[in-house]
């Protein structure tokens, strides 16, 4: 019994209880706009196929520093020949830091997706397109 717990005890360590830990963070993808500065992140550095947790952050594009922008979406979509886009949107949460979202994101194939990430609230309402790939 006592060895279980320990077992425990060291798995909830490991992965953590409820929130995301990595290893390493790497950007994939930036965009500036007039006020903010949109970064997302992940441990690998990618969207790929399945499902994605990353994070998606806001800075002032005059100082760098974090900027809570309020409530946020991503959407995400594909042209596909012949067929409608292909749509896939984000869960987000905020974060403990101001500025930043954890995500999780599904892809049902790869390809260039057209990102939208949206934003209201103290910083003014904002919205911004980029393309990322995913592998
Ligand atoms: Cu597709």
């Amino acid at each position: 019994m006592k060895r279980l717990i320990v077992m425990v005890t060291a798995f909830a360590f490991v992965f953590g209880v409820g929130a995301t830990s990595w290893a390493a963070e790497k950007t994939f993808a930036t965009q500036k706009t007039k006020d903010v500065v949109v970064t997302l992140k992940s441990e690998t550095g990618q969207w790929k196929q399945g499902k994605n947790d990353f994070a998606l952050e806001f800075a002032s594009a005059k100082d760098k520093q974090p900027v809570d922008v309020g409530k946020v979406t991503l959407n995400t979509s594909m042209t596909m020949s012949g067929m409608a886009p292909m749509i896939a949107g984000a869960t987000l949460k905020p974060d403990k830091t101001p500025g930043r979202y954890l995500g999780t994101i599904e892809f049902a194939d790869t390809g260039a997706r057209q990102v939208t990430v949206a934003w209201d609230g103290p910083a003014g309402k904002g919205s911004t397109k980029f393309s990322v790939p995913v592998r």
